[in-house]
């Protein structure tokens, strides 16, 4: 059953909208000069994506944008964050800019604006150059470097229309998923020797914060995903666990962020130089004041101490007595209320304005006669925006609410099997059709305007 009782009161200026990524979108992947990224070689190796699907099409917006900023509109949505794909401004990662690349994500920021959208650009959503990984990727410190010189590339462009920009997204799960367990681009299996990853992904975001700036950005922000960390139980060794990967998932990327320093990650065996590799005044650069931290939320996550045979210090054991997504992830609202308050409780007055820059859910939903109907999204957004509410009356600071996602798209190693969508993507005819909670959400929105 669809839920129509009206949300709860939020501000005028408030940011609503949809986000999405260059690569699960775009398609167009050898168009108008565009690079190799190491996600374009990953799909490519046989049995890492479902059914060997690829994002060389994924859903044409490259294409299709006019149609998908048309779906914005039409949902009420004042803001839209999307990615910027690194190959297509450098083919190979440094030098000059690729004016065709430029000019498409130009093209993209007039026809938002043109319909009252804010963009929110993120410079880096997984896909460097592969170029760069050939030189060792984000192992390696000069990568980094590169990083800051492309985002000035991107913003001396951009950064007259453009107001807010993100530096990189979840700079933990390309640490875990793709330098330690491998199950994404670049598929490297290093567990924990690929700290570096971190370090090095942080100082390309402090690189990036004054880069941008210098090229005129006005706002600077990063979206980390965060969780909130449940111990298994109350037994000290299930309590120490979960501090262990409370430090790994959200302190090693918030810490330097906010506090200027990194948290103890001995449990690791990774000293304060994590490896060797933090240098002297890396931590004044990663710790540059922002003006947001993006938060990416999907679901709490629950920790034992681990058993013998394991190589980590925790290991994670399932949420129970919740409702799970088609992809099996808890779904838990209240851990957005929980996790936005923890963040304010431990930074205080170092969090700055806080922007939920991904929140969303996988439905199986399919197209009957031109309706898609998926209640539990609908579901997963009322009581998720509810959420959001609690934590703002409890005096977190939040400025706006992100869905992932606009489109059914390549969802990674899951190729196009994950439904995030608002709008369900016929991936064979690129339809694309509203679900119920497209529906929903523009309802909800037109009564927020009203008052
Ligand atoms: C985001 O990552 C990405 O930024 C985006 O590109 C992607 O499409 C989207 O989410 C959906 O996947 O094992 O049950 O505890 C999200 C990272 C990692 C969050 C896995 C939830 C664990 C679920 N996610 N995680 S569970």
């Amino acid at each position: 059953m669809t839920d129509h009782t009206p949300l709860p009161p939020f501000p005028a200026d408030f940011h609503w909208g949809t986000s999405t990524s260059a690569y699960q979108i775009e398609g167009a992947a050898a168009e108008d000069g565009k690079g190799v990224s190491i996600w374009d070689t990953f799909v490519r190796r046989p049995g890492v994506i479902r059914e060997g699907q690829t994002g060389d099409v994924a859903c044409d917006h490259y294409h299709r944008y006019a149609e998908d900023i048309d779906l914005m509109a039409g949902l009420g949505a004042n803001a839209y964050r999307f990615s910027i794909a690194w190959t297509r401004i450098q083919p190979d990662g440094s030098g000059p800019a690729n004016a065709a690349g430029l000019a498409f994500y130009d093209r993209l920021v007039d026809a938002l604006l043109e319909k009252g959208i804010t963009p929110f650009p993120t410079l880096f959503h997984w896909d460097l150059p592969q170029a760069l990984e050939d030189r060792d990727g984000w192992l390696a410190r000069d990568t980094a470097y590169r990083f800051a010189e492309y985002a000035a590339l991107v913003a001396d462009r951009l950064a007259d229309r453009v107001e807010h920009w993100i530096t990189l997204n979840e700079p933990f799960i390309h640490l875990a998923y793709g330098y330690a367990f491998g199950v994404h681009a670049p598929g490297r299996t290093l567990m924990t020797d690929a700290i570096p990853v971190a370090h090095h992904q942080l100082l390309a975001h402090g690189l990036a914060v004054s880069a941008l700036r210098s090229s005129g950005a006005a706002r600077v922000l990063i979206a980390n995903n965060c969780t909130p960390v449940w111990p298994a139980s109350s037994a000290p060794e299930d309590r120490v666990a979960a501090d262990a990967y409370d430090a790994l998932h959200n302190r090693l990327f918030n810490d330097p962020i906010l506090l200027g320093r990194y948290p103890d990650l001995s449990a690791y065996g990774a000293g304060p130089d994590l490896g060797g590799v933090v240098r002297d005044g890396d931590l004044k650069v990663i710790s540059a004041p922002l003006d947001g931290l993006g938060v990416n939320y999907y679901n709490p996550t629950r920790i034992a101490a681990p058993g013998p045979e394991h190589g980590l210090p925790f290991q994670d054991v399932p949420i129970e007595g919740v409702p799970r997504s088609a992809f099996d992830w808890p779904v838990v609202p209240d851990g957005l209320r929980e996790l936005l308050v923890g963040l304010a409780g431990r930074y205080g007055s170092a969090l700055p304005p806080v922007y939920i820059t991904e929140n969303g859910t996988s439905v199986d939903d399919k197209a009957v006669d031109g309706r898609v109907a998926d209640p539990e999204r609908v579901a997963f957004l009322d009581g998720h925006i509810r959420a959001l509410a609690q934590a703002m009356a409890a005096g977190v600071d939040v400025r706006g609410y992100l869905t992932w996602t606009l489109i059914d798209n390549f969802e990674w190693a899951e190729g196009f099997t994950q439904r995030f969508g608002l709008v369900h993507v016929d991936h064979r005819t690129q339809v694309r059709t509203p679900k119920d909670s497209y529906h929903w959400l523009r309802d909800r929105l037109a009564e927020l305007r009203r008052g």
